[in-house]
């Protein structure tokens, strides 16, 4: 069994990010959702910036059964900027159907520079604000499949 991982940094959301260097994409961090309810939700994802980080990092979610729902790229090198709660700035990623009660997100280090897995929110669509319970947050990576060689950058 390979050992972990992104290596790990105190910033970011709840003081702690996992990172990986570019590599194949054979890494990955990953976060779950389990428990959901179905109908649409919308995907954020924070990160750190830096002028080291990917402008490619590419983030994708799946549902339970490991089916692709959304894939797309996001620039490191910036802060995220699409909504910003209790001071934690997030970029949407995208909004996706959960039809069997969870989420995996992972993002790979198939990527042009340094990738940051810091956390991922999700929000239901078209739920009334009193449900702002349903706003879910995982931090950091719940599960790491990674490696990162032991170099490590200034981040
Ligand atoms: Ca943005
Ligand atoms: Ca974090």
């Amino acid at each position: 069994m390979r050992e972990i991982i992104f290596g790990k940094r105190s910033q970011g959301f709840g003081g702690n990010v996992r990172f990986s260097a570019l590599g194949t994409g054979v890494d990955k961090a990953t976060w779950l959702f389990d428990d959901l309810i179905s109908g649409n939700y919308k995907v954020y994802a924070t990160w750190t910036q830096h002028s080291n980080r990917a402008s490619d990092a590419p983030f994708t979610v799946k549902n339970g059964q490991g089916d692709t729902l959304l894939g797309v790229d996001m620039n490191q090198k910036i802060d995220p900027d699409d909504l910003i709660d209790g001071g934690t700035a997030w970029e949407a990623l995208g909004e996706v159907q959960v039809t069997d009660d969870s989420l995996m997100v992972d993002l790979s280090d198939n990527a042009n520079g340094y990738v940051i897995a810091d956390a991922i929110r999700i929000e239901p669509v078209g739920v009334s604000v009193m449900s702002q319970s349903f706003v879910q947050i995982s931090d950091s990576s719940s599960s790491e499949n990674a490696f990162v060689p032991a170099n490590v950058a200034v981040i």
